[in-house]
């Protein structure tokens, strides 16, 4: 389509590229991750190309930071490279990424008390929860510089005069709990988000989740709160699915928070008019929970070519979720979450942004 610019305006850092998790550690295998900063550059260089304008990330101070994650996992994720850089453990054993090898889970403590170990690398376990998600030199650097991205983004539809905003975050941020971090995410930029324009005056909002995996990071951010909504369509945990243990239909909030979580798992190969009837009901949600602003978890990886989902969505597919969400008529910040076909991945986020811009 000739002629079609980009009016949503971009935001991103670029110390997103300086994390560089070389690889991941899965089933004890060391492999080749899928999440590297290449898709942070395919995804800025088709958004330009279709006529985006981007800007840089505005430095925000970590006051809503702090109110969505436990501090300590904050200076957790701010000073545990260089600690594990200082241990050697480059040389011996040779790892020079923090990777945790034991957990502080409820089988091994039988309800003793969770103390913090004092090695780095038992206590990597106490805030990491599984072994793909490595942290090196950088990683702090991009974690906070994609915070930084959504905060600005947020400012663009409060008081930047803009409907819609899109943060190109890297790495991204769904996976990452109150007090930990996982599934090659550090730190909750769509959490932030949320909770961002919380304090700016939205006394509800909602996070809509079209990322192929659940979201366990944000649902158990607001859980028990009723003022977000979080709403997920993602590959079925029960289908042997990454998280696995969190996201299925049954959970639905608790306390102040009943009915303000809505799980809609598919099944493998699931195509768009399944998967859309899905983004339909959440849209529905949004109306009956009274949302005035509205967050996207906006992964890709949901596409039909990508290597991490079995979804089996295509461009028109996620064209058309943007529509849908766009026919709220709210203001919007859309958050980059995965997606690693390298290939498509800056299309399928250029298909999605052009439906977010279909309220005319
Ligand atoms: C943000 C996001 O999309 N995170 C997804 C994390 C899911 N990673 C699960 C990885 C499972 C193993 N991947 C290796 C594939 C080998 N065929
Ligand atoms: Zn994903």
């Amino acid at each position: 389509m000739p002629n079609m610019t980009l009016r949503t305006p971009v935001v991103w850092s670029d110390t997103c590229l300086l994390h560089d998790p070389k690889g991941e550690v899965w089933v004890g295998i060391p492999i080749e991750g899928t999440e590297v900063a290449a898709r942070a550059e395919v995804i800025v260089a088709a958004l330009r190309e279709a006529g985006a304008s981007v800007s840089l990330a505005v430095p925000h101070d970590d006051q809503v930071l702090h109110e969505v994650h436990d501090p300590e996992l904050v200076e957790w994720m701010r000073t545990c490279s260089d600690e594990w850089q200082r241990g050697d453990y480059a040389t011996n054993p040779g790892q020079e990424r923090v990777v945790p090898y034991v957990f502080p889970t409820d089988a091994m403590l039988d309800g003793m008390p969770l103390r913090s170990p004092a090695a780095v690398h038992g206590r990597a376990g106490q805030y990491g929860y599984d072994t793909m998600t490595l942290v090196g030199p950088g990683t702090w650097e991009a974690a906070r510089g994609a915070v930084d991205a959504a905060l600005s983004a947020v400012d663009l539809v409060t008081s930047g005069g803009h409907d819609t905003a899109y943060a190109l975050c890297r790495p991204p941020g769904h996976h990452a709990t109150i007090r930990g971090y996982g599934g090659s995410c550090y730190l909750n930029n769509a959490a932030v988000a949320a909770q961002s324009l919380r304090t700016k005056g939205h006394e509800r909002v909602a996070i809509i989740d079209i990322d192929a995996h659940h979201g366990n990071g944000t649902q158990g951010i607001f859980y028990d709160r009723a003022d977000v909504y979080y709403g997920s369509v993602h590959v079925d945990p029960a289908a042997g699915w990454f998280p696995h243990y969190v996201g299925h239909a049954d959970e639905t909030g608790r306390g102040n928070g009943v009915g303000a979580n809505r799980n809609l798992p598919m099944a493998e190969g699931t195509p768009d008019d399944a998967w859309l009837d899905g983004v339909a009901s959440l849209v529905s949600d949004v109306r009956s929970h009274g949302a005035t602003a509205v967050v996207v978890s906006l992964g890709v990886d949901a596409a039909i070519n990508d290597p991490e989902s079995p979804l089996q969505i295509t461009d028109v597919g996620y064209r058309t979720a943007g529509e849908q969400i766009a026919a709220l008529g709210l203001p919007t910040v859309a958050v980059q979450e995965g997606g690693y076909h390298l290939p498509s991945l800056g299309g399928l986020v250029v298909a999605t942004i052009t439906g977010l811009e279909s309220r005319g």
